[in-house]
Order: C-alpha cells, then sequence, then structure tokens
C-alpha cells in the first residue's frame, strides 16, 4: 500500500494537488483555498457593512441631525442589511463549512472542486458590483427587503433598484452552488464505516442550512428575475393596474426570507455544538434529540414566512396558525439550548477564550428569542411594527445568534488556519468591548421602540423621549466596534506571535485535527475509515496512522486527485471519486457572467448578450473536461482490489449533484406555479382573457413531442446499464435533434401565440414560464448533443455509462415541467374560469 517513506509521498501528493502561485492561483480550485477565500471576503464584507453601521448609529445619536440627507440614509441601511445578509452572513458560513466538511468527514476534498471555485468568484464579484454602487451613490434605497411597488420603476426610478436585483442575484447563485456542494459531499463522500449516525453533528446542522438554501433560495431569485423583467422589460407581475400584486413580491422574499434566518442561525448552531463538548470535554448529551431539533427546525421554517406579513391584511385563520407555527419553532431551538447546557453541567468545563464567546452566544441568544416569542404574539405584533424594537430582536437574534459563534469559531480553528495559537489576553478584552457594547446597543434599543421610535426613519424631533436612549445605543456601537476591531488585531498579531500549536490542541474529537496544522491541500495522504462518532478520543492512534500512509487511498503515482465516494446511509466504501485539478475555467466563467450583469445593469444589451454566448461556449468546454477526458477515455487503470472510478458507476456523485442542483431549479419553477396561481385567485385587477393565447393543441402536442424523446433516452440508459452500448452515438443524437426540434416548436408557440407581457400579467406569467420552459429544452438539447459527440469519441460506453445517466434526470425534469404548465397554463384556465 504505501510507496515509500510518508515524506516523500507527501511530496508526490503535492505535485498532484499543489496549488500554483501568482496569477495562476485564481485556478486553484481546493476546498480549503476557496474556504478561505470565502472566509476573508466575508470579513472585508463585515467591516464594510460595520463601518456602515457605524454611520447609521452616528445619524441617529441626536436629533435633527443633518450628518446624512435622507436619500443617502437610505441607502446606507439597505445596503447595510443587504451587507450583513448576503455578502456576510451567509458566505461566512458556507465558507468555513466549504473549508471544514470535507476534513470532519475524512475526505480529501469537496465532490465538485470547481463549482466551489465558482460559486466564489461569483460571490466576489457579485458583492463587488453591489458594493460599488454606493461609491457611485447608485445604491438600493428601498430596504433589504425591497418591497414592491416602493423598488418598482414609477418610485425607483434610477438603476439603484438594478443593482440589488442583478448583483445579489448572482450572489444567491453562488450560495446555491456551494450549497449543493456540500449535500452531496455529506452525503456521498464521508470516511468508510461513517454512518449517518456517526456523523460529527456539524455535518448534520450543514446539511440542514444546505438543504434549506436549496429550496429556500430559489424563491427569491425568482422574484427578483420577476421584479428585473417588471423594471427592465415593462412586463407587469407586481403593478396592481395590469393584473399584478405587490404582495406577491413580499411572499416570494418572505418565502426565502424567513428560512434564511435559520440558514444564518443554524450552522452557527452547528458550530456551538462543535464546540462546546470539546470544552466541556465530554459527548454532546441527547445527540439524537439535537439531530432531531435540527431537522424539524429546517422543516418547520419554511411554514413561518407569513409572520413577517401580520400588518399586511391576511385572513384571521392565517394570523393564528403562522402565529402558532411560529412559536412552535422555539421548541427544536429549546432542545438544543437545554443539550448544550446540560453538556457543560455534566462536563469537566475547561475555559478557554472561545468559551467566553460561547458564553456571550447563550445570554444574548436567549434574550432574542424571547423577543421573538413576544413578535409572534399578533397583538403585540402589530404594536411594535416597524420600531426600533424590530431592530433590536433582529440584532439579538442575528449578531448573538450567528456573530459570537463565528468568532467562538475564529478562535477555535485558528490554530488550524495558521498553526498557531491565539493570545487569551487581548482576547478577553475584545470579547467584554462587544459584549457590552452590544448590550449597551440594543438593550436599550427595545426600550427605544416601546417608545414609538418607528424604524428607518433618517432622523426624529427632539423631546420625545427618544435623545437618551439613542445617544446611549450610538455610544454603545462605537465601543462595539473597538472591541471588534481589539478582536482582529488579536487575530492578525497572532499570526505573528502566537506560539506553535500542538497536534489537536483542543483535544477535539473530529477528523479534521487529523491534517497537518495549516493542512495540506490533500488533507491527509490517507484516509480514515471510522467506527465511532468521536473519532481522534476514541482511536488515538488514528492520527498517526492516517499520517504514516497506512490508511486508505494512499497511492498517487497515477497523478489522479481522489477521494471516497460512500453511500449516504451507511457510508460504505462504493467507488473512488475521480476530482479535476486546477483550471481557469471557473474564474472565466464568473468574469463572464459578471460582464452579463454589469451589461443588463447599464443596459448594454449586445454586451451581455455576447457574455451569454461566452459563458455557455466556456460551459460546454467546462463539462467536456471531466474524468474520462482527462485520462484518455476508459483505458485507466486502478489497483486490484479498488472500487471503480465514479464515472464508470451508474451512481456517482454527479447524479447526486445533478438530482440536488434541479431540487433548487425545481423550487424556483415551484414558486413561478405559485405566483399564477396566487395572482389568479388573489390579485385584485387579475384578468383572465375570455379566449387562451396559448394554441392548446399545440402545447399537448408540444408535452408529447418531448415524451417521446424522454422514453427514447430512458430506453438508451436502460440498455446501458444493462452493459449495451449498440447504437449510443446514433440514438443520442437522434434524441438531441429531437429535443432541439420541440424546442424550435414550443419557441414558435410562444411566438405565435401573441402573448402582450406588458399589458397583463396574466401573459407576463405565461411569458416565463414558457421562456423558462424552453431554456431547459434547449439546454437538455445541446447537452445531449454533447454526448452523443462524447460517445464518437468513447468517452461515453458501456465501460463509462455516467454522464448520459446524469443528464437523463434533465430530461425526467423537463417532461415534468411542460407537462405541468400545460396542466397550469391551459387544463385549469379552460375548466376553471377564463378559456
Ligand atoms: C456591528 C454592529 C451592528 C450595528 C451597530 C447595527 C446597526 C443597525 C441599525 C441601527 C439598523 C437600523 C437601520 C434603520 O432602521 O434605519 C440596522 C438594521 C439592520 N441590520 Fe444591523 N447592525 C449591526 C450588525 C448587523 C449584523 C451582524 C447583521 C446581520 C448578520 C445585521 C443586519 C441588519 C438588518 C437585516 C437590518 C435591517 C435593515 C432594514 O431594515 O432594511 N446588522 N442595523
Ligand atoms: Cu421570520
Amino acid at each position: 500500500m504505501i510507496e515509500g517513506r510518508p515524506d516523500e509521498l507527501h511530496q508526490q501528493f503535492d505535485e498532484v494537488w499543489g496549488n500554483p502561485r501568482g496569477w495562476r492561483a485564481a485556478t486553484i480550485v481546493n476546498h480549503t483555498r476557496i474556504g478561505l477565500l470565502f472566509l476573508l471576503t466575508g470579513l472585508g464584507f463585515f467591516i464594510f457593512g460595520g463601518l456602515l453601521a457605524m454611520l447609521i448609529r452616528a445619524q441617529l445619536a441626536l436629533p435633527d441631525q443633518a450628518f446624512m440627507d435622507a436619500d443617502t440614509y437610505n441607502q446606507v441601511f439597505t445596503m447595510h442589511g443587504t451587507v450583513m445578509m448576503f455578502l456576510f452572513a451567509v458566505p461566512m458560513m458556507e465558507g468555513l463549512a466549504v473549508y471544514l466538511i470535507p476534513k470532519m468527514l475524512g475526505a480529501r476534498d469537496l465532490v465538485f472542486p470547481r463549482l466551489s471555485a465558482l460559486g466564489y468568484w461569483c460571490y466576489l464579484f457579485g458583492g463587488l458590483i453591489l458594493a460599488a454602487s454606493l461609491f457611485l451613490e447608485l445604491a438600493p434605497d428601498a430596504g433589504w427587503f425591497m418591497y414592491t411597488p416602493l423598488s418598482s420603476l414609477p418610485y425607483s426610478p434610477g438603476v439603484n433598484s438594478d443593482f440589488w436585483l442583478l448583483g445579489i442575484t448572482f450572489v444567491e447563485i453562488s450560495a446555491v452552488t456551494a450549497a449543493v456542494e456540500l449535500v452531496v459531499a455529506i452525503l456521498r463522500a464521508r470516511a468508510p464505516g461513517m454512518t449517518l449516525q456517526r456523523m460529527p453533528l456539524y455535518a448534520w446542522y450543514i446539511l440542514t442550512m444546505a438543504m434549506m438554501i436549496v429550496l429556500g433560495f430559489p424563491p427569491l431569485i425568482l422574484g427578483s428575475i420577476l421584479l428585473e423583467l417588471e423594471r427592465a422589460a415593462g412586463m407587469a407581475f407586481f403593478d396592481v393596474a395590469r393584473g399584478g400584486d405587490p404582495i406577491l413580491w413580499q411572499h416570494l422574499f418572505w418565502l426565502f426570507g424567513h428560512p434564511e434566518v435559520y440558514i444564518i442561525f443554524l450552522p452557527a448552531a452547528g458550530l456551538v455544538s462543535t464546540m462546546l463538548p470539546v470544552f466541556a470535554r465530554r459527548p454532546i448529551v441527547g445527540y439524537r434529540w439535537v439531530v432531531v431539533a435540527v431537522l424539524t427546525t429546517g422543516f418547520i421554517s419554511f411554514a413561518l414566512w407569513v409572520h413577517h406579513m401580520f400588518t399586511v391584511g391576511i385572513p384571521h385563520l392565517a394570523q393564528a396558525f403562522f402565529s402558532a407555527a411560529s412559536m412552535l419553532v422555539a421548541i427544536p431551538t429549546g432542545v438544543q439550548v437545554f443539550s448544550w447546557l446540560a453538556t457543560l453541567w455534566l462536563g469537566r468545563p475547561v475555559y478557554h477564550v472561545p468559551m467566553l464567546w460561547l458564553f456571550g452566544f447563550l445570554v444574548i441568544f436567549v434574550a432574542g428569542g424571547l423577543t421573538g416569542v413576544m413578535l409572534a404574539l399578533v397583538p403585540f405584533n402589530w404594536q411594535v411594527h416597524d420600531t426600533q424594537f424590530v431592530v433590536a430582536h433582529l440584532h439579538y437574534v442575528l449578531v448573538g445568534g450567528m456573530f459570537f459563534p463565528l468568532v467562538a469559531a475564529v478562535y477555535y480553528w485558528l490554530p488550524h488556519f495558521s498553526g498557531r495559537m491565539p493570545s487569551p489576553r487581548l482576547g478577553r478584552w475584545g470579547f467584554w468591548l462587544v459584549f457590552g457594547g452590544f448590550n449597551l446597543t440594543f438593550l436599550v434599543m427595545h426600550w427605544t421602540g416601546l417608545l414609538g421610535m418607528p424604524r428607518r426613519a433618517y432622523t426624529y424631533a427632539p423631546g420625545l423621549g427618544w435623545d437618551t436612549p439613542n445617544l446611549v445605543s450610538s455610544i454603545g456601537s462605537f465601543i462595539m466596534a473597538i472591541g471588534i476591531a481589539t478582536v482582529l488585531v488579536d487575530v492578525l498579531l497572532h499570526f505573528r506571535f502566537g506560539v506553535r500549536a500542538a497536534p489537536n490542541p483542543w483535544h477535539a474529537d473530529t477528523l479534521e485535527w487529523a491534517t497537518r496544522l495549516p493542512p495540506t491541500a490533500y488533507n491527509f495522504i490517507s484516509l480514515p475509515s471510522v467506527d465511532s462518532r468521536y473519532p481522534l478520543w476514541d482511536r488515538p492512534d488514528l492520527v498517526k496512522e492516517m499520517a504514516r500512509g497506512e490508511q486508505g487511498l494512499a497511492a498517487i503515482a497515477h497523478g489522479r486527485r481522489e477521494t471516497w465516494g460512500t453511500d449516504a446511509v451507511t457510508g460504505e466504501v462504493r467507488e473512488i471519486i475521480h476530482l479535476p485539478g486546477n483550471t481557469w475555467l471557473p474564474f472565466a466563467v464568473a468574469l463572464v457572467l459578471s460582464a452579463v450583469c454589469i451589461g443588463l445593469l447599464v443596459k448594454a444589451y449586445a454586451v451581455a448578450s455576447v457574455a451569454i454566448v461566452a459563458a455557455a461556449i466556456l460551459v460546454l468546454r467546462w463539462s467536456w473536461e471531466n474524468g474520462a477526458y482527462e485520462e484518455g477515455g476508459t483505458a485507466v487503470p486502478i489497483s486490484a482490489g479498488d472500487p471503480p472510478l465514479h464515472w464508470r458507476t451508474h451512481n456517482g456523485p454527479g447524479r447526486w449533484g445533478m438530482g440536488v442542483t434541479l431540487l433548487a431549479d425545481g423550487a424556483l419553477y415551484a414558486a413561478l406555479l405559485f405566483g399564477w396561481f396566487y395572482l389568479w385567485t388573489v390579485a385584485p385587477q387579475w384578468q383572465m382573457p375570455a379566449q387562451s393565447p396559448l394554441d392548446a393543441r399545440g402545447m399537448l402536442a408540444n408535452a408529447l413531442l418531448l415524451s417521446a424523446a424522454t422514453l427514447w433516452l430512458r430506453r438508451v440508459l436502460a440498455a446501458l446499464r444493462r452493459g449495451s452500448d449498440k447504437g449510443l452515438r446514433g440514438q443520442l443524437a437522434a434524441i438531441a435533434a429531437l429535443g432541439l426540434l420541440q424546442s424550435a416548436h414550443l419557441l414558435w408557440l410562444t411566438y405565435a401565440s401573441d402573448l402582450a407581457p406588458k399589458a397583463t400579467a396574466h401573459d407576463a406569467v405565461i411569458a416565463v414560464v414558457l421562456g423558462y420552459a424552453l431554456f431547459h429544452c434547449v439546454l437538455a438539447g445541446v447537452a445531449t448533443g454533447l454526448q452523443a459527440w462524447r460517445a464518437h469519441y468513447g468517452y461515453v460506453d458501456r465501460a463509462a455509462p455516467y454522464e448520459p445517466i446524469v443528464l437523463g434526470q434533465l430530461w425526467y425534469y423537463n417532461f415534468g415541467v411542460v407537462w405541468s404548465a400545460y396542466v397550469a397554463l391551459v387544463l385549469f384556465p379552460s375548466t376553471w374560469g377564463g378559456g
């Protein structure tokens, strides 16, 4: 198994896995590096958002301040909320997960490294575009929730809102890519023997968070696309006069926005559940209860969005339901809190700096939870809606629930990043300044709110009783800022002056501490197998065995990047996942997509179109460079006794990746259909034409055509699974042609139906549904054509049947899309009112 001494082995691994320097650093796809980039960029945006918070507090410190005018203030607080929520909180949590998860699972990388890199670059570029708007004094100014009609063209005529819609969509796509990646890695790339039951709690939290992103972000992406279409192309969705409804935006927004709060909180709670037992020096109490609580939180949080809309005028029954549901969510959170307290109680805790932050978290977060229950009471909610009370609650939950655990985590994993230990002294100062400053700022703000001071007002008159509490809040916020600066200085200094860290300095139980400190790009030269929930506690020798190359997959002479692919439930080895190496593609794709984004912003549609074509070419190139391509067909050696490389199986990670991506895609489509039925039943001036503009028979024919192609592909795939690739290339080519023919027919149908999307919301929604279906059908056709071509080169055949099987899912998905479009747009209207 071992080829030479570990040092030599390390050298060989470095050759295959190493990170280039200089310009070529932009080609790195390795998860450790990408995770760190996420964290650093997130920190940058946090500082930016924090400075904006300082500006806000400076403006509110005294009554009748003229520090900022109302316009600037609107931009500043909108950007503060937007930056903190989209560019700091979520990417930070995802970045940490990208960094930690493979290591905790005992893997060498995430399963789609190029996708992680793409996600990062999209995040960076999207964030920069958004941030730039403030310096151009064109920043979004309609609040981080962008309510229509305030954000619609008549009330926000500049490009301010467009910056938000395009920039945030760009960033959201990055969040979804990282989420897909995390879900699949957690389910399919764990160490052999790591059953679901033995998975570190953090992985459960991240799995839940990632699934929530997959299902929760698409409604907002859809909302942004619709609003941008309304603003840029004049299509009608949120305009009452044309049959739209601004409340639709609120639904789409909060369908995303409420889960978002838990998307931010759950991973932070996962950090707590990871660190706390280590410091308490015992396993967490009630592992199973915590898992159940986390999963339940994930589910319930999707049923809560309406509690943000209690004052909008919704039916009483709905109010009662969502009020009760909102209180219910306190239960699983309570379970976790009790489990943490019990762990501390029953353990023999040791106190280090991270523990201080965990303590701060517990105090502040519980307080925030209590005001949350207050807000879930409808009458109380009516009272304090849109006052500073809500701002105070929100920061107790977000800063307490996310920022404090994050700082604890930074201190805890610092030795991992740097190989050095943080110093206790400055850290304590930083903590107490932040803790004190925070409470001074926001505890008082509850009071300001109860006194009736509204949220988002840029100034106020003296003598209303608001002067003193506001001054106190502002002073508190500056103390907090000084505290945060202290922490940053501490962290910076430690890179220079920290003492060298011992291996596993906190005596943790999880596998990330089995890497070198700081870790190599491949994490481990040999991959562990696991037989307990606390591998490093139960097998103290494991670390050395791994480092000596005595565990799995220690061969590298073949020059491939590899990690184990394991069964989602049992953790048994299924295949060797063959990972791609460094490449310019993700960076280039993100760059071209930012050109699309900027092109749309400045309404240079020609530029945007060229960039879209360029992006399509790059993406095709990307999908060409898969394992079988680099290796020259299927003649790839593997060691005797090893499982197959993943692209020789029927069920590799790509299949899961496609599945999860389609879940996200389906969430977007479901939100679109929801919009259709919502507008139909609720919009005050919805107009259903007497005669549907759609050609009913044409639609049916189109769906049948697609069904024929799909069924054909299904037969080809079934044959492949049985080991027959007879006529594979020709059949794939024919299916691709049939698919493209169907796409052309759909395009013609859309064109011939003479829709008037600028005149009525009815036609606008139909146009979007058809456009959506068209996009997917073309995609499937082109991708199948590409597969035919690959079959021609022998990259795809019965020995490597994997890619067409992955692609098959897209066809099944399209089948569902086109038929449900037929049902929703043709059958329903013809049976229930409106021709
Ligand atoms: C660093 C300390 C922070 C301070 C002093 C601060 C201060 C403020 C203030 C004064 C407002 C109210 C603006 C207004 O109503 O006019 C606000 C809004 C907000 N903050 Fe913070 N904030 C801080 C950190 C954070 C963090 C860490 C997050 C999220 C992770 C966050 C998320 C938000 C959001 C979502 C809003 C609502 C914006 C809106 O209503 O549109 N803040 N913040
Ligand atoms: Cu909520």
